[in-house]
């Protein structure tokens, strides 16, 4: 925090800025951000002001006369580049922008905002990762913002305060949270725990991608789900009481079948000793499964389809009946198969090493390529009308035997569960006959089931691989690849709960940072309840509220026979109209004011996303047939609907439990905050878009830091460092006298400021005026030194 120390940026690069060969000419003109018709701001020398107007230069020798009032304080040179935000004495945008741009632009992709990691996605190879530079965090040669250094800092703290650790990732598609994820498992890795868990915990990133990511316009590996990995870590005797204290008063259920608690060797606190990796496990949220049976012209479903595809050998082609990528529907309907410079088949045998890795033995392996390929070939069944009401009946083909004989059930059952459907009336049961597009539904949701049903499993073999016989110890590191705030032309269903998320989030985000800058005031004796924060509180009412919230309505909908889409907005707007951040829109149209924004959600879908519907006679079809994993599924189904008659969950209700289950466990953990950043749509190097990254920055909540900071007192300063701006030699006397003093003498407001024990906290901006002050006295010595030097020649 302290103004003066800044990183050894080279003085020439910080002149180029004006291509000014005399530092001191630039020094002395007062600079400025103005914004340039296009939205980008430009550094802008000023010339002249008089009142309302002043007259500026900008960089390429254009002079123009501004408002004053649209002039942005510019920071002086001195903080070019800085590695934290918050050294900036002027926290305002284009500041902020400029900052990260000139790193970026020296592939210092990492920059620090107080307590959060802000990384600028570079969509190229830069060479600040391996084990040379996990060496150089692990033993603190270097300072620099990295991943390495949050995940270096989150084990420290963990063996340190015996505090379990979250790192959350955050940003929007593309801008780099599963890449920064699997860095921060790199490290996590490098500490070892010996018997192969490492490699082990890396190899679930292969398979969790191949099954859950997909090419999408966004990004060519776009993870459609979000998940938590959890390493278990050791971290003294103390810390295994604790947990288990906890896990007493019965915390989650996945962390029960952790197996037995194991002795540890007592309460060193050694790094060495006690940060290792014991075990791991892994949650995920949310997949999207709409996308196994639909995907937009130019992406492409899942991935491991196409690597199936391209990669099966002989034998496994044959006994799945496969064929080429583009001989199926649910692949075709794109018109995308391939990705630039990614070799499916390849990938193929890499996913297969993983699943060895894990140990998925061979027989499961084959049962799960074999439910792939069910669900390819579900896609290709195709019904004809059999009579003038237009109900159908799957026609006899390849693909109708092929899944039959793939989930192991006769084909005239499957033929039934598809095309018709058991009601029961009273007491009776009666059979009703599908038409087609209501056959097409019960295909492709039973597709969608049994591929999430499988991601499911997979997780679930995963998390088993990673915990049996391991021992469970201590404490633990989460790192949460946790969804972006979302908005776009249009926004479903998918985008509301993951804003819904997002506002959690958000809260815990603000909370934490509050307590933290709390914290600080506190310690150094300075009145903090000059601080104020605001809250998103009432967003999340505006979703949480019983039985009047967003959720709540939701459900209490799609429960209703003749509920649809349009009578849910327009209860919408009768009962939440008050609140305001809603806003009722035409038609199936409203708008929620998130934090970061305002966003106009289509109820189009709602209602039956959430409802989630497979039909009984689906579910019975699964447990009938003689492969196993159809059965597992079909239980499984049976066990979160709580049995046959009981009302299935809504798909927003299981997700709100979840999010409440991932912040009660996250609030126990000492959060550790990433902000991805993408700094253009073309998935390009070297591209920055200032109005591009803006938007990110205030959605993700940097410029919300920035902004709390800068109702507090973001600048502080050891009383002892601050004594040097006298530039006189003040070691001999007492530092807080010191401050004091100068404060005085450059007459400084006393709102602007809080004198602490051990640091002068100021508010924003104020380090600017000591600085130019400073610097004004600084460069008239050195001007007439210079002078001196002149005659003298
Ligand atoms: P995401 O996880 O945030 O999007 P990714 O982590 O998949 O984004 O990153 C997208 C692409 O950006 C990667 O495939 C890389 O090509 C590149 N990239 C990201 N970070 C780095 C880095 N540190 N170094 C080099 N390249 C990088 V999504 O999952 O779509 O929300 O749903
Ligand atoms: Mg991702």
């Amino acid at each position: 925090y302290v103004a003066a120390s800044v990183p050894s940026i080279s003085s020439s690069h910080r002149e180029s800025r004006w291509g000014d060969t005399n530092p001191y000419a630039v020094k002395k003109k007062l600079q400025s951000w103005f914004q340039l018709p296009n939205g980008n701001w430009e550094l802008g020398r000023i010339l002249s002001t008089s009142g309302a107007e002043s007259v500026i230069s900008l960089p390429n020798d254009k002079v123009v006369t501004v408002k004053t009032e649209d002039l942005v304080s510019a920071n002086p040179d001195i903080l070019d580049g800085v590695d934290d935000l918050m050294q900036l004495s002027y926290l305002n945008e284009p500041s902020v922008l400029y900052n990260l741009q000139y790193r970026y632009n020296q592939d210092m992709i990492y920059t620090k905002a107080g307590p959060v990691l802000v990384a600028v996605n570079p969509f190229k190879r830069v060479s600040l990762y391996g084990n040379e530079y996990i060496e150089a965090y692990k033993c603190k040669a270097v300072e620099n913002p990295h991943v390495y250094a949050i995940a270096d800092t989150a084990i420290r703290e963990m063996v340190r305060d015996e505090v379990n650790q979250s790192i959350i990732i955050s940003g929007e598609s593309g801008a780099g949270k599963t890449e920064t994820a699997k860095i921060a498992m790199q490290y996590l890795a490098a500490l070892g725990g010996g018997s192969g868990i490492e490699d082990e915990i890396l190899k679930t990133n292969p398979i969790l991608e191949a099954f859950g990511n997909a090419k999408t316009l966004r990004n060519d590996n776009s993870s459609r789900f979000r998940k938590n990995l959890h390493a278990m870590a050791m971290a003294g005797a103390a810390g295994r009481e604790k947990w288990e204290e906890e896990e007493r008063q019965g915390e989650g259920d996945e962390e029960k079948r952790w197996g037995e608690g194991t002795r540890m060797k007592g309460g060193k606190t050694d790094i060495c000793e006690t940060g290792k990796i014991s075990g791991a496990n892994i949650q995920t949220f949310l997949l999207e499964k709409s996308r196994v049976v639909q995907c937009t012209e130019g992406e492409r479903s899942y991935h491991i389809f196409y690597q199936l595809c391209a990669g099966a050998p002989p034998a496994l082609r044959e006994m799945l009946n496969l064929k080429s990528a583009d001989e199926y529907q649910y692949l075709k309907q794109s018109n995308c198969y391939s990705i630039t410079g990614v070799n499916d088949a390849e990938e193929f045998s890499v996913v297969k090493e993983a699943l060895d890795v894990v140990h998925i033995n061979e027989e499961d392996q084959q049962s799960v390529f074999a439910m792939l390929a069910a669900v390819l070939w579900l896609g290709n069944i195709s019904f004809s009308v059999i009579d003038n009401e237009n109900h159908v009946e799957p026609i006899e083909d390849e693909g109708l035997f092929n899944v039959a004989k793939l989930i192991g059930c006769g084909v005239d059952e499957l033929k039934l569960a598809l095309s018709t459907r058991k009601m029961r009336v009273g007491n009776d049961s009666i059979v009703q006959k599908l038409t087609l597009s209501q056959a097409i539904d019960t295909r492709d949701a039973l597709s969608k089931s049994i591929y999430a049903c499988l991601f499911e499993w997979l997780v679930e073999q995963i998390n088993k691989s990673l915990a049996v016989g391991k021992r469970r110890t201590g404490r633990s590191i989460s790192i949460l690849d946790i969804y972006g705030f979302e908005s776009f032309d249009r926004n479903s269903f998918e985008q509301f709960c993951i804003n819904y998320a997002n506002e959690r989030l958000q809260q815990h985000f603000n909370r934490h940072l509050f307590k933290l800058e709390q914290d600080e005031y506190i310690q150094d004796g300075i009145d903090w309840t000059k601080v104020e924060f605001e809250d998103n509180q009432d967003c999340l009412g505006l979703f949480e509220k019983r039985p009047l919230g967003l959720l709540s309505l939701l459900d209490e909908e799609s429960t209703f026979p003749n509920g649809t889409d349009l009578t849910f907005a327009n209860k919408l707007k009768q009962h939440l109209s008050p609140n305001s951040c809603f806003k009722g829109e035409r038609g199936k149209l409203f708008a929620v004011s998130h934090y970061a924004g305002e966003v106009s959600y289509d109820t189009t879908g709602f209602l039956e996303k959430n409802r989630d519907l497979l039909h009984l006679d689906s579910i019975q079809l699964l447990s009938s047939c003689s492969c196993h994993l159809p059965q597992i599924f079909a239980s499984s189904m049976l066990k979160v609907g709580g049995g046959v008659d009981s009302q299935k969950l809504s798909v927003a209700t299981k997700f709100k439990s979840q999010l409440f289950l991932l912040m009660k466990r996250l609030e126990n953990t000492t959060p550790h905050f990433i902000r991805c950043i993408k700094p253009n749509n073309l998935q390009s190097p070297g591209l920055y878009e200032q109005g591009l990254v803006l938007q990110q920055l205030r959605c993700c909540g940097v410029l919300e830091v920035v902004r709390i900071s800068r109702s507090g007192f973001p600048t502080r300063m050891s009383h002892q460092k601050y004594g040097f701006l006298l530039l006189e030699n003040v070691a001999s006397q007492d530092p807080l006298s010191v401050s004091v003093a100068i404060l005085h003498q450059f007459n400084i407001l006393p709102e602007m400021y809080q004198v602490g024990y051990t640091k002068l906290f100021f508010r924003t901006g104020q380090i600017g005026v000591l600085e130019d002050t400073r610097n004004r006295t600084l460069h008239g010595i050195l001007r007439v030194q210079s002078c001196f030097r002149g005659h003298q020649a």
